[in-house]
This record gives structure tokens, sequence and C-alpha cells, in this order.
């Protein structure tokens, strides 16, 4: 793509989202994924629930101190505060960017058993047009990849990493600046090493698919896994073992040129996430050649969600919650977390 003030544009926009040591949280939650965690905390699976939940987050003081960008599920784009301010007015208010989950979930791969590909190609165009007059200014896309024995499937990898390709180019032409999440899921009993392995193989073929579709790097911020053992394997990773592996697999697969890495949480506890954030921020400081920052959803907010219920009087105490783990995350973002 050329150098135009649309890329300008574009590239200013990424680096924000990553800027100041601060990062981005995840509040994209489908209806059901969201639905799901509501059960577990008894809390009732309603669209005012869902907005409840929402108004708890975006509206915590003082949370633009912490976080620079928020990805948003379409319903919440168009959803109110009580008092009926736009949330997309609160977000402005707090100094947060405003993104939209833009995947439509996964479907069967067809011809490969338990491998998943991304749907939402098919009305994208329109969907960005639209989220772009409403003042969305990036979005997420998010592949899954299984490791289970031989799996993943070179078929996998590259039908999900050229539909990413595809998104990513899409949001550009649109000034959108896409995040690009292609996640190894922890489920299983892999060890580190074998998630490295694959995770390199998936990056590799990301970039070459968004070389291929003429993506520029610099408008781009990559949302990937760390480099984990499954959650099922008898031996859990130190923290410098995960920032060595972690680094050393991105350092090499991702262009240098890429805006920002915001890694997801992908299943750890709060307090396991901000240590690997911050093993990998404190240890290769200088090795790092883009910013190194979370996007995460439930090791942000999880904890709040359990503490609120769904109940007004806990709304305070949620948010404390919600402000601790981003204050928590900003430091490993700065390799000075103490758990
Ligand atoms: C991997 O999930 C993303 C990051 O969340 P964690 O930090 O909790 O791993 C997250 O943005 C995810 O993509 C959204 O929550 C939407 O997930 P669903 O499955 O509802 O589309």
């Amino acid at each position: 793509m050329e150098n135009t003030d649309h890329m300008q544009q574009l590239i200013s926009t990424a680096k924000a989202m990553v800027a100041n040591f601060k990062g981005l949280v995840a509040i994209d939650e489908s209806v059901s994924t969201l639905n799901k965690r509501f059960e577990l905390a008894g809390i009732p699976q309603t669209e005012e629930y869902r907005r409840a939940y929402r108004e708890v987050l975006i509206t915590t003081p003082g949370i633009g101190n912490y976080i620079n960008g928020a990805i948003l599920f379409d319903e919440t784009v168009y959803q109110k505060t009580l008092t009926g301010i736009p949330f997309m007015e609160e977000l402005k208010k707090a100094g947060v960017i405003p993104g939209i989950k833009l995947d439509e979930g996964t479907e069967d791969l067809a011809g490969f058993p338990k491998e998943k590909v991304t749907k939402g190609l098919d009305d994208l165009a329109e969907r960005l047009t639209a989220y772009a007059k409403l003042g969305l200014k990036f979005a997420k896309w998010r592949g899954v990849i299984l490791i289970d024995g031989e799996l993943p499937s070179v078929a996998c990898i590259v039908s999900n990493t050229h539909a990413l390709a595809r998104y990513a180019a899409a949001c550009q032409r649109e000034g959108i600046v896409p995040i690009v999440e292609p996640e190894v899921i922890m489920d299983g009993d892999h060890t580190i090493e074998r998630c490295a392995e694959v995770t390199e193989s998936v990056l590799r073929s990301l970039f070459k698919e968004l070389h291929l579709l003429k993506v520029e790097l610099g408008g781009v911020i990559l949302k990937p896994n760390m480099i984990l053992a499954g959650k099922d394997a008898p031996q859990k990773s130190s923290p410098e073992l995960v920032a060595k592996l972690t680094v050393n697999c991105l350092r090499n697969a991702v262009p240098a040129t890429v805006a920002g890495v915001a890694f997801l949480s992908g299943g750890q506890d709060p307090v396991t996430a901000s240590l690997n954030l911050n093993a990998i921020n404190k240890n290769y400081k200088a090795e790092l050649p883009w910013p190194v920052t979370y996007s995460f959803s439930r090791a942000l907010h999880q904890p709040a969600l359990e503490i609120w219920k769904g109940k007004t009087e806990n709304v305070k105490a949620a948010q404390d919650s919600f402000l601790q783990l981003a204050k928590a995350n900003k430091a490993a973002r700065e390799g000075e977390f103490k758990s």
C-alpha cells in the first residue's frame, strides 16, 4: 500500500494503541461466551446484564491511565449507560480508543476433523464501512489453532492465516487498524516446546499471507498467545522460560516493522499472565523491536465479573479489581511488576 495520508493515519492509530506503556482490554466476548461466564458466576444471561457489565468496565474511573483501547462486541457499540450516555462517548471521555471484534466465530474446517476456520469475510466490507462511520478506529479477528498429536494441519494454518490477511487488508482500506489474533490455544497436554514450534509456523504463515495481500505492517497490531505448555501438561513453566521461548519465537517470525505486539491471556490466571508479560519486558527490553503489551480479557476482568455478580452494590469493588489489574499489567509492560 502507498505511503499516503491514509496510511499515515493508520500508522499513528496503531502507535497510539500501544503507546505510553499502556495496553488494550478485550471486552468483545460474544453473546454465548459472556453468557457462559455469567452462568458460572450466577448472573442472569440477558442483554441488560451484558450491558450493565460493560458499563461497570467502561465507566471505571481512571481506566484511561492504563488502557489505550477497548475491543468491543457489536451490541456494546450501540449501548448506553443507565443515565443515557452512549458507551462510545464514555470511552472518548476516558481517552480510550474504541475498536470492534469483526470475526463471527468459527466453523468446522471441512475435511479436517477437530479443526476450525474463522467466519466473517462475506459481508466484511459493508460492516467495516458502517463501523468506520460510527467512529471505531481499530478491529480484531481471531483464528483458532488447536494442538493435538499431529495437529494443526497445514490446511488449518493456511486457511486461518489467509482469512486473517484478507480481513487485515479490508480493514486498512477502510482506515481501520487490524489487530490480527492467531491464537494457538492452551487446550491439551502438549509441551511448551511444541507450542513454540506450532506458534512459530503459524506466525510465519501469517506474515507470508499479510505480505501477499500487501498489508502495511506499520498499521497492524499482532495479538498472539504467549508460548506456554498445554493447560493439562504435568509441568508448569517458569516466567523466565515462557519469556525466553516467547521472545525467541516472535523474533524469528515477526517483522520489526509491525506496530506492536499485544498478547491475549488465553486462560492464564491474572498473576501468571502479568508475571510472564513482566519477564518478557524486563529480561528482553533491548531485544524487542516492537512495544510488547497486553490485550487481555479474562486476565484483566474475570475477577471483576466474579465480584460484581450482577449486583449494583458490588460495582465499586468490581471496578477497583479491574483498575488494579490494569495497573499491574502496565507495570508488567514496563518490566516492573511484583506479585
Ligand atoms: C482469546 O480470547 C481473546 C483474549 O481474551 P483472553 O485474554 O481471555 O484470552 C478475546 O479477545 C476473545 O477473542 C474474545 O473474548 C471473544 O471471544 P469469543 O470466543 O466470544 O468470540
